[in-house]
């Protein structure tokens, strides 16, 4: 399994820097690629540097990070002279990507929403998305994939694309072959949307680019450790990756406040090693009669024991 942590886990605690932060995951067992946000861990260090320090690790990718100039929105923006730098700063990213050997740029538009009835023209937005995906899809060509991680709210108080069916339908409209969506697990309790559910939609279409695992109360994008809240829709999730055979990076989107960052990323590594197991002790034919039955004690059952 193919395994990235967070940069900000340890940049945010003020101690490490980009670099040191690379130099720390060689050594965390289990991790195996590495994920920048753009232009946040890039344009402050020096890339020449920076791809020393990867050395022989994997890049899984290049995660897009707006901040200041787009807060009334990246490609919905009223402004089109703003609009046209959130698409010249996916190309970057892309070309960022390309340099660190990445395969995946993850788009996540935090300001593409609205806080007041009335103030968005929504057929509009919606075309003005539509658009903007087509250029950087096609400006990514087919060495890099586009990955759209939806979050239904915050840091605005309705985000456009603000669920899996939403995202799935701007895939659709885009039309574009490297355009397809990342799951958040947070994000997805969020809006109340069953990761297994589509994560399985999104796999049998060939548009599951990307996995945050994470795990948190809905009500927040908490970044807690995979499996410690919601546990069965956690081990669900892992049954279908383990069914489509998902050879993607699983990526760590969790917040290490107060915990020991190393022993965090490693604690989520092994939660989803120790679910991949209790599944495999089971086995997947035994699951999918199981699921097949539409019997919710059966199935309660089954969770009891894969605990045992
Ligand atoms: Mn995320």
């Amino acid at each position: 399994m193919n395994f990235a942590g967070r940069m900000n886990s340890f940049i945010l605690r003020g101690d490490k820097d980009l670099y040191d932060t690379i130099d720390t995951y060689h050594k965390v067992p289990g991790i195996t690629h590495l994920e920048f946000n753009y232009p946040e861990h890039i344009k402050k260090y020096d890339l020449e540097k920076i791809k020393e320090h990867i050395g022989d690790m994997k890049v899984n990718g290049v995660a897009m990070r707006f901040k200041a100039p787009f807060i009334n929105g990246e490609f919905t923006n009223p402004d089109e002279k703003v609009r046209r730098e959130a698409i010249d700063l996916c190309k970057e990213a892309i070309d960022v990507c390309r340099e660190l050997k990445g395969e995946v740029v993850t788009v996540w538009q935090a300001y593409d929403g609205f806080d007041y009835p009335f103030s968005v023209n929504y057929e509009e937005a919606w075309e003005k998305m539509v658009s903007a995906f087509r250029e950087i899809c096609d400006y990514a060509a087919d060495d890099i994939k586009i990955s759209i991680e939806y979050k239904p709210y915050e840091p605005r108080n309705y985000a456009m694309l603000d669920g899996a069916g939403t995202t799935l339908l701007m895939i659709k409209e885009v039309g574009r072959e490297n355009l397809g969506m990342t799951l958040d697990i947070c994000h997805m309790l969020m809006k109340h949307d069953n990761p297994a559910m589509y994560a399985a939609i999104a796999l049998k279409q060939g548009k599951l680019f990307g996995l945050h695992l994470n795990d948190g109360y809905c009500a927040m994008d908490s970044g807690l450790i995979f499996g410690t809240v919601n546990l069965p829709q956690c081990i669900e999730l892992v049954y279908y990756l383990k069914k489509y055979d998902y050879k993607g990076t699983l990526f760590f989107d969790t917040f290490p406040i107060r915990e020991c960052v190393e022993a965090e990323v490693s604690q989520n590594i092994s939660m989803v090693k120790k679910i991949s197991d209790a599944i495999d002790k089971i086995g997947m034919d035994e699951i999918e009669r199981i699921i097949s039955s539409h019997d919710g004690v059966e199935v309660n059952k089954l969770l009891m024991n894969m605990l045992i």
